[in-house]
């Protein structure tokens, strides 16, 4: 999508701190770390959000979390443990619309969330 600024991020159209990348998959730090660990894990291909979501989608999304994990192994908050966030839609907290997982850690978090 032409005006996706995550698109544009995924095609290296605009930069971005990349912590990982494959064909599918590319994660990078947030632009607004809430924590001291705070990347984000998007699919390159442009899905907006949770709610568009395919059946074809499934193992996509199995290899994003098999990503997270081992990123919050990498970033050494594995064993402490860390956060996981999808924001969905105008009361989720969505912002860019193009789904994304906040992978967060470094901090203690508190629940329920604000
Ligand atoms: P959400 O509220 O769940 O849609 O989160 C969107 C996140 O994306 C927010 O934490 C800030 C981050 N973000 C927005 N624009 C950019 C950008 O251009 N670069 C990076 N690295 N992060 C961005």
């Amino acid at each position: 999508m032409t005006d996706c600024i995550f698109c544009k991020i995924a095609n290296k159209e605009i930069p971005s701190d990349i912590v990982y990348e494959d064909d599918k998959i590319i994660a990078f730090k947030d632009v607004s770390p809430q924590s001291p660990v705070h990347i984000l894990v998007i699919p390159k291909k442009h899905i907006g959000s949770l709610n568009d979501l395919d059946e074809e989608d499934t193992s996509l999304i199995g290899d994003i979390f098999k990503i997270i994990k081992k990123l919050a192994k990498d970033m050494g908050v594995d064993e402490e443990g860390y956060r996981v966030v999808n924001n969905c839609g105008e009361l989720g907290g969505q912002t860019v619309h193009h789904i994304h997982f906040h992978l967060m850690g470094g901090r203690k978090f508190s629940w329920p969330p604000g």
